[in-house]
């Protein structure tokens, strides 16, 4: 263990600012003796009870200059301690956590006595990575864990506590298991081989490794779930100018966010929002119309949409009902400025301004088609509009990450789509009869230890560095 995970550590666990409470964490093998120098309650630290809170004054720890001083003097704050004793503790190790009033000055005076004590300022995610070291949690867990503090929507804390239960665990064991009982019956058919012929049977490997990729890209086709339940779903409106992209925009939003005007090309740029809707989040992008023009900014607008286009979990494209039957109404690829190719994300066909051509015909909107007629003038559709985007967004499984506790990030992703080609080539050598079972299992344990940095079965410093970099102090 590195010698920052034996000292005793100390952060503000609420976030700065005026409160009601705030509640530092002080963890390490000396939190109750450093707790006990800044710590005044009758019993403690003699009689301390795990899980027990005490009441009592805390104060700055007594040097030579303050020992004489009434005790008085140096009381910032009376508190509430709970100590949790290890490893029955959120690191595993002792802890105090203490509560103190909120503020300003409370919570950073208490941080400081306890330093003065000889406690270590604690750094980013250090408590959950003690966790981690300690055997309390998994990687992915840890990550649950920020994930959950980040969580912009109930539908993310959902999966974030259904993965904090464990739940990518127990889908990771799913495809370690078999392999590791696999590679084990290689390896000891390989220490008998010398006697008898006891080589594992080539199509039970096949059938091993076949199954263990089913299983891998069946959670790596949740990665977009995982990039929708962190970011929100990316809705980009685009279409030709003055199609009623801002005011359509608005209406979703039920705020006037983007200008409006009868003027077209009145958007230049990318006007993004995000809201919460039926506890999930979509971040609507209003764009720069689409069309051809020579002026340079209007050319650097539309490329932003581009972009955006590429980047979008949905698309809505906006046809003007004024120029119905609008040419190629399935297709908003058509034109000039926005080809079929770039558009590879869902799209929704939305027919703008109903409120002015009433009768439209009946015919373009097939059941289940994603065609939505609507007028942000008279509110007319955008009902409609929004189950088409949950239904659409349903699409991307977010419904089963969260079941399942799958909260894939690009870490994750980029383990098991290595694993995925490694076993996909392991596979191909077997039935070719390319390999031995030496090989087959050398790169049998390659794939395992892959598979085995998502838990955090194998780690390295780089990895926690990366992993724990992303959390706040205190956590
Ligand atoms: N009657 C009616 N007018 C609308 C509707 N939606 C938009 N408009 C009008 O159409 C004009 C253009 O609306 P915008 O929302 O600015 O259109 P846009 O697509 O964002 O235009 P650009 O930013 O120029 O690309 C404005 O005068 C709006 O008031 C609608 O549903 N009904
Ligand atoms: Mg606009």
């Amino acid at each position: 263990m590195a010698p920052q995970d034996q000292a005793t550590v100390v952060a503000q666990a609420t976030p700065p600012g005026e409160g009601g409470i705030a509640v530092v964490r002080l963890s390490g093998p000396r939190a109750l003796s450093i707790a006990a120098r800044v710590f005044r309650s009758r019993g403690f630290p003699d009689r301390v009870e795990s899980h027990r809170a005490m009441y009592g004054k805390l104060i700055r720890p007594l040097s030579p200059e303050t020992l004489n001083s009434p005790e008085g003097r140096d009381v910032i704050d009376h508190v509430l301690a709970l100590p949790l004793l290890g490893p029955r503790s959120y690191t595993g190790e002792d802890t105090v956590e203490f509560f103190c009033h909120g503020g300003r000055v409370v919570a950073s005076s208490v941080v400081a006595a306890c330093c003065a004590a000889g406690a270590v300022a604690a750094g980013p995610g250090e408590f959950t990575r003690r966790a981690f070291l300690n055997g309390k949690i998994s990687l992915d867990q840890a990550e649950a864990v920020a994930d959950l503090i980040h969580a912009g929507d109930e539908t993310a804390a959902r999966a974030a506590i259904a993965q904090l239960r464990g739940g990518f665990d127990r889908e990771l064991d799913r495809i370690e298991r078999p392999l590791l009982e696999l590679l084990s019956e290689i390896e000891g058919s390989l220490e008998f081989a010398a006697d008898e012929d006891m080589t594992v049977d080539e199509q039970r490997v096949v059938a091993v490794l076949r199954s263990a990729c089913r299983d891998t890209a069946s959670l790596l086709d949740m990665a977009p779930a995982g990039r929708l339940l962190r970011d929100g779903i990316q809705v980009v409106l685009t279409g030709p100018p003055n199609v009623g992209k801002s005011s359509l925009f608005n209406a979703l939003l039920e705020e006037p966010r983007a200008i409006v005007d009868e003027t077209p090309g009145t958007t230049r740029d990318v006007v993004s929002a995000r809201l919460v809707r039926g506890g999930r989040t979509f971040v609507l992008h209003d764009t720069a119309g689409l069309h051809a023009s020579a002026d340079p900014v209007e050319r650097k607008g539309m490329d932003r949409t581009r972009d955006m286009v590429n980047q979008a979990d949905i698309v809505l494209h906006l046809v003007s009902a004024e120029e119905h039957p609008p040419a190629h109404p399935a297709s908003p690829g058509a034109g000039p400025v926005l080809n079929s190719d770039d558009v590879s994300p869902p799209v929704v066909v939305v027919i703008t301004k109903c409120d002015l051509a009433e009768s439209l015909a009946e015919e373009e909107e097939s059941p289940g088609s994603r065609l939505v007629k609507t007028s942000s003038s008279s509110g007319a559709g955008l009902n409609e509009l929004w189950s088409v985007l949950e239904g659409v967004a349903s699409g991307y499984r977010i419904a089963e990450a969260v079941s399942l506790g799958v909260v894939i990030n690009d870490r994750h992703r980029a383990k098991l789509s290595s694993s995925l080609t490694e076993l996909t080539e392991l596979v191909r050598l077997v039935e070719e009869g390319n390999v031995g079972q030496e090989i087959t299992a050398s790169m049998l344990a390659g794939i395992l230890a892959e598979l085995g940095e998502v838990s955090g079965r194998v780690f390295t410093e780089h990895v926690l560095a990366a992993v724990f970099g992303r959390f706040c102090v205190g956590k």
